[in-house]
C-alpha cells in the first residue's frame, strides 16, 4: 500500500512517540500493539510533566493517572485516577483483554495492575514535586476551590493505522495539573478522549477534558468523518461543537486529531498553539501545527 502505516499524535513529544509506533508498524506489526509502544515512551519520559511519570500531581500532591485504548474490533479498555503506576497505557489494555469490563479506576485499578505482576512505582519526580510545592505555596487555600492550571495540558493521543489498514488509539494524560483529588478528564473516557471506527477513522484529543467530555469529543469527530468530512473538517466542526458548549471557550484550549481509513490525517484547535506529529512513508516523522478558530 502507499500510504499505510501512518501514525499521528499530539504535541512535541508526540515525535519519539510516533518512533516507537513506527518500529512496531514497519516490522509488520499490529495498529493496537503500535498505539501502545507508542505512548508508553511518552508515560516513561519523566521529562514529560503531563503524562506518566514526571506528570504534575493533583491539589493534594498525589500523581493520578488516565488512559484509555482501542483496538480495530472495537474492543477497549480504560484506567482512571490510578496511583502509582507508571505505564497506565498498559494496564488499559490488561483491561480490554483480560477482564469482561471496560473501565477500572482509583484502588482497584491498581490492585489489578498488580496482581498482573506491573511493580508500583513513586511516580511524584523531584522536578514535580517542586513544582508542586511553587504552586502550593501560591495556592493555599486552593484544594478548596476550583482553581486548576490550564497551561500544563499536553496528554499524549496517538492514533494508527496498519500495513493491514486497521485502525486503533491510545491516550494518556496525567490529566490537569493541580487538579481536586478524584478528578477525571476527558483522557481514559471512550468516545470523549479517544474513539476508533475502523470502518471510519479514529479520533483524539486534548486540552480541557471537561469541555471535551461534554461534547463527546473525540466520537463526535469520527461520526463526521463518517459524514463525509474530511479529517481536518471533522476536527474543525467539533471544535466548533464544543465552542458552542463552553461559555468560557476564549479561556480554554481544546484540540483534536483525526486519521481515516484512507490515511489522511488531520488537526485542528480553538488556540492557536497545539501542534501534532505524523509519521508516514511519504514525509517521515514531523510536526504540524494545528489550524485554529482564533487566529
Ligand atoms: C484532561 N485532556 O485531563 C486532559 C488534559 C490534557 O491535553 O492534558 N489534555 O483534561
Amino acid at each position: 500500500d502507499p500510504v499505510r502505516p501512518v501514525v499521528i499524535s499530539t504535541w512535541r513529544h508526540g515525535l519519539a512517540a510516533n518512533e516507537a509506533a513506527w518500529n512496531v508498524l514497519s516490522a509488520g506489526g499490529s495498529a493496537l500493539d503500535a498505539a501502545e509502544q507508542g505512548v508508553r515512551v511518552t508515560e516513561s519520559d519523566p521529562k514529560v510533566s503531563s503524562v506518566g511519570i514526571g506528570g504534575w500531581p493533583d491539589a493534594s500532591g498525589v500523581v493520578t493517572l488516565d488512559a484509555c485504548i482501542m483496538n480495530e474490533k472495537g474492543d477497549c479498555g480504560s484506567v482512571a485516577a490510578m496511583e502509582e503506576i507508571e505505564n497506565p497505557i498498559t494496564v488499559a489494555r490488561m483491561v480490554m483483554e483480560k477482564t469482561p469490563h471496560v473501565m477500572l479506576v482509583g484502588k482497584g485499578a491498581q490492585m489489578f495492575a498488580v496482581e498482573n505482576g506491573i511493580p508500583k512505582k513513586n511516580l511524584l519526580t523531584p522536578n514535580a514535586k517542586a513544582q508542586y510545592e511553587k504552586w502550593k505555596s501560591a495556592h493555599p487555600d486552593a484544594i478548596k476551590s476550583r482553581t486548576i492550571n490550564i497551561e500544563n495540558h499536553d496528554t499524549i493521543g496517538l492514533l494508527t493505522l496498519d500495513s493491514q489498514g486497521n485502525l486503533s488509539g491510545a491516550c494518556t494524560t496525567s490529566g490537569m495539573a493541580w487538579k481536586l483529588p478524584g478528578r477525571v478528564g476527558d483522557s481514559p473516557i471512550i468516545g470523549a478522549g479517544l474513539y476508533v471506527d475502523n470502518e471510519v477513522g479514529g479520533a483524539t484529543a486534548t486540552g480541557v477534558g471537561e469541555a471535551v467530555i461534554r461534547a463527546c469529543g473525540s466520537f463526535l469527530v469520527v461520526e463526521l468523518m463518517r459524514q463525509g468530512n474530511s479529517p481536518e473538517d471533522a476536527c474543525r466542526l467539533a471544535v466548533e461543537r464544543v465552542i458552542s458548549r463552553s461559555p468560557d471557550w476564549k479561556e480554554i484550549q481544546v484540540g483534536f486529531i483525526a486519521v481515516n481509513k484512507q490515511g489522511e490525517v488531520g488537526g485542528f484547535c480553538i488556540q492557536p498553539g497545539f501542534d501534532y506529529a505524523v509519521y508516514d512513508k511519504a514525509g517521515g516523522n514531523r510536526m504540524f501545527d494545528g489550524k485554529s478558530h482564533v487566529t
